[in-house]
């Protein structure tokens, strides 16, 4: 199945036909990480060159935003699928004055199919949330998403305020999102790094596997 038509109907922001052709890729067993790479991220990038050359704007971008959640509801439990008992709890967010959430929801969704227990707090979330709910839960990694240059200091402000309480090495942090690199994780005290989902969820799973062989 060619899955040209279903990035052509997430850019264009409709959510029904984007439903239509995720059932009929999985019905044609297309592999859901094919769906998901192939059909709807590389549309999200379209969308955001067409946004950068004012071909779109944010009523636009919201619209194909819409349409890929709702082929996600589709999608996610097919990828999430694992049937193991959780290896660690984790925290996730986007951060403040963030909105963004889709790259989040897609590292949430790869974290629960490795079998990590997800707290999902949303996107805009102050710093102090992400101690609370952490310590809340007895996390082993808080991870923060962002997806703007103007709000990446914040993924910053999250890391101290875990110094300022005391309890920043209980935790893992890690961070991701389109313009965070693997210094700006240095220069915040940020454990790791990732550029994407998957990967994101290979390194959670390592170090909570290296966290219970300790
Ligand atoms: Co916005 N936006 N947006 N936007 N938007 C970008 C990010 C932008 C690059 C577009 C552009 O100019 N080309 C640009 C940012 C420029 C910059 O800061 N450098 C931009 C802008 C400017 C804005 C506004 C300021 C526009 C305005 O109002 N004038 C505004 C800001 C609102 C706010 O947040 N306060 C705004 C608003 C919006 C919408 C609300 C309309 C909508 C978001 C809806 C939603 O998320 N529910 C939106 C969208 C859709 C985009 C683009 C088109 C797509 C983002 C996306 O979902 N990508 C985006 C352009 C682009 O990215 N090419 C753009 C797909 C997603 C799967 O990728 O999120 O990168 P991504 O996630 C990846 C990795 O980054 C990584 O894994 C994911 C996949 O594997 N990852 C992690 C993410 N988090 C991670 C965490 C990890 C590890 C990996 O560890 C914990």
């Amino acid at each position: 199945m060619d899955l040209q038509e279903l990035s052509l109907a997430v850019q264009d922001g409709d959510d029904k036909k984007v439903k239509e052709l995720v059932n009929l890729a999985l019905q044609s067993k297309v592999s859901p990480e094919n769906i998901l790479n192939e059909g709807m991220i590389g549309a999200m990038s379209d969308i955001g060159e067409k946004f950068k050359n004012n071909e779109i704007y944010v009523p636009e971008m919201l619209m194909a935003a819409r349409a890929m959640a709702a082929g996600m509801q589709i999608l996610e439990p097919v990828l999430v699928e694992t049937g193991v008992k959780p290896i660690g709890k984790c925290v996730i967010g986007t951060v403040k004055g963030d909105l963004h959430d889709i790259g989040k929801n897609l590292v949430k969704m790869m974290l629960k199919g490795v079998g990590i227990e997800v707290v999902d707090l949303g996107a805009d979330v102050p710093s102090s949330e992400f101690l609370k709910k952490a310590e809340e839960i007895g996390a082993d990694l808080v991870c923060l998403s962002a997806l703007l240059t103007t709000t990446m200091p914040a993924m910053g402000d999250v890391i101290r305020v875990f110094e300022q309480a005391g309890v920043k090495d209980k935790y893992t942090f890690m961070i991701g999102g389109a313009p965070v690199t693997s210094s700006y994780a240095k220069q915040i005290n940020a454990d790791y790094y990732t550029p994407d989902a998957g990967t994101a969820a290979d390194v959670a799973k390592d170090v909570l596997v290296r966290k219970a062989a300790n």
